[in-house]
């Protein structure tokens, strides 16, 4: 068997039916013949980072085991979104308008492995990651003695954040 790499990613949405979004992602994925042992954190009901003319998002995290590299994770990823609605604009104009605005899926890859990378196309560990309170909760749900390489503990760095804008999603 090829080598794999236990990747983690962020899930979420503030569009439509977001359980039905991050339910499709986490079936595809359990799915995709690259990808094994498929897990979800529980999900929360965020407050928006940013623009607040938009609705509270669903986030979660997942992990699993990949024999892909981290730029084919990015564009299996990126593929999702799209087939879960996403509009993803080329011209830099929009890019810069919808930057941080509502989604139907938004897949970030928060860790791939123990490997640090700086691409044009990837930033791992995710570059926001020591700052939200939505990714880090989640990832500790899941890992609780995750270490995040170059930041540390992942215990330590929620114990840092704001949790109060994340609660609980029901069922
Ligand atoms: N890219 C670089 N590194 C990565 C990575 N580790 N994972 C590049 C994924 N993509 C990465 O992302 C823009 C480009 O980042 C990609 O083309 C890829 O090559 P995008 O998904 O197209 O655009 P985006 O998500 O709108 O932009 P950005 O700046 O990544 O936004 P974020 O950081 O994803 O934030 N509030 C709450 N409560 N919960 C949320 O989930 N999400 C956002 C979006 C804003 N506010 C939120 C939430
Ligand atoms: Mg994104």
């Amino acid at each position: 068997m090829n080598e794999t790499t236990l990747v983690y990613v962020a899930l979420g949405s503030n569009l439509e039916d977001s359980h039905a979004h991050l339910d499709a992602a986490i079936a595809y994925l359990d799915s995709h013949e690259a990808m094994h042992s498929v897990r979800e954190s529980p999900r929360y009901i965020t407050d928006p980072m940013g623009p607040q003319d938009q609705p509270d998002f669903l986030n979660s995290v997942c992990s699993f085991q990949t024999t892909l590299e981290a730029h084919e994770l990015l564009d299996v990823l990126q593929a999702l979104e799209i087939e879960r609605g996403r509009v993803r604009p080329t011209d830099e104009a929009a890019i810069a308008a919808l930057r941080w605005h509502a989604r139907t899926l938004d897949c970030d890859v928060l860790l791939f492995g123990q490997t640090e990378i700086k691409s044009e196309r990837l930033t791992v560990p995710h570059i926001g990651i020591a700052e939200r309170a939505f990714v880090l909760q989640p990832l500790c749900d899941l890992s609780p003695q995750l270490q995040i390489p170059g930041l540390g503990p992942v215990a330590n760095l929620l114990s840092a954040v704001d949790s109060s804008g994340i609660r609980p999603a029901r069922g």
